[in-house]
């Protein structure tokens, strides 16, 4: 399995569909989303400032970070602009196809562990974390930073992760410190961590309010891309199979959602009039993705199209036909696989 280049510098690439096999998602594979080139840091004079409305500001060491008490999560995590180039006008922005998305275990130290001892001022609305990586983009020099809400980044698994997999994290993914929100798109975990600032105001940069942001929404609300819309992808058959009438295939892959674990996963194969309960396997951890299978067969020769959907639990269903937005965020039709019968 190898990773699938989209763009090479930055350089992004997505996970192979195989590893929607797997309920982790090797580093190797993992998909790769960057603004910028990577930077490399050296862990032994990396250190994370804590700082802004704080009474008192810190500096945390790679080592201090090591020795503090850790959480592993397994996480499924989805790039905002995943499924772009299914949205029809095409939206400016990476052009994704459907697998920039994956799962892995993570280790880290719960953010509020970090400033809990940092006295946060009264009045602070958010926390401004900034990445390493900088350049020139969109006309002005950029640096990638992102906001949380205080109560988000206190969240108690709002992490400052190390490792990935069990391994140290490696440069693509935010060596050797990057922050991690489960459940959210991609684009709030900011990888090269260097700091974290308290603000009285809310953060207007650019990857917070001018991109990541839902625009002329058809029918959905507008403001800040934040938890991951639910999705299911099939891992197998593989686009364009054929198989002879009769025969079964089973459909496979997995479903997640940044709002509430997987309640249902249904395929249909008469364009969305009837649907199919898929069976789930157990869920392995909350913010993991789940999953799904679903036996089918061919009743007549020909090309059959079959629709995969997933709700969760808090009753969120895909739709059946994109959810356009001027930037491309949050593609969640139901995926439709072509299947030849004969
Ligand atoms: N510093 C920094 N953090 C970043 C990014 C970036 O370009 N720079 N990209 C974000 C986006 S949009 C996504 S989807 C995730 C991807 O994480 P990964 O490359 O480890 O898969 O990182 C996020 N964190
Ligand atoms: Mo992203």
């Amino acid at each position: 399995m190898q990773r699938v280049p989209v763009t090479q510098e930055p350089y992004n690439a997505e996970t192979p569909r195989d590893a929607l096999l797997e309920d982790t998602t090797p580093v190797g594979v993992h998909f790769v989303r960057n603004h910028f080139s990577v930077p490399r840091l050296d862990a032994s004079t990396w250190r994370l400032r804590i700082g802004g409305s704080v009474a008192r500001p810190r500096e945390v060491s790679y080592e201090e970070l090591l020795a503090m008490p850790a959480k592993e999560l397994v996480v499924a995590m989805e790039c905002a602009g995943n499924g772009r180039t299914r949205m029809s006008p095409q939206p400016p922005g990476t052009p994704w196809g459907e697998l920039a998305v994956a799962c892995a275990r993570f280790r880290g130290v719960p953010f509020c562990d970090l400033v809990s001892a940092c006295g946060v001022e009264p009045g602070t609305v958010e926390f401004v974390f900034s990445g390493a990586d900088e350049g020139e983009a969109h006309g002005e020099h950029l640096r990638y930073e992102r906001s949380l809400s205080v109560e988000r980044a206190l969240h108690e698994d709002t992490l400052v992760v190390t490792h990935m997999d069990g391994a140290p994290l490696v440069p693509e993914h935010g060596a050797p410190v990057r922050l991690l929100v489960p459940g959210w798109y991609g684009v709030a975990s900011v990888k090269w961590l260097l700091e974290a600032r308290a603000v009285t105001r809310s953060f207007v940069g650019f990857y917070q309010a001018q991109h990541y942001v839902y625009r002329q929404t058809r029918g959905m609300r507008e403001g800040p891309v934040t938890t991951m819309r639910v999705k299911a992808m099939v891992a197998e058959p593989a686009p364009g199979t054929s198989v002879r009438v009769g025969e079964r295939v089973t459909l496979r892959g997995r479903a997640w959602s940044g709002d509430a674990a997987i309640a249902r996963v249904e395929v249909s194969d008469d364009e969305g009039r009837t649907w199919h309960l898929a069976q789930l396997e157990t869920a392995p951890s909350p913010y993991a993705w789940r999953a799904w299978s679903f036996d089918w067969q061919a009743r007549s020769p020909g090309r059959a199209e079959l629709l995969v959907r997933a709700t969760d639990e808090a009753g969120h269903t895909q739709p059946l036909d994109a959810p356009w937005n001027a930037l491309g965020y949050g593609y969640n039709a139901a995926q439709r696989i072509e299947i030849q019968a004969s």
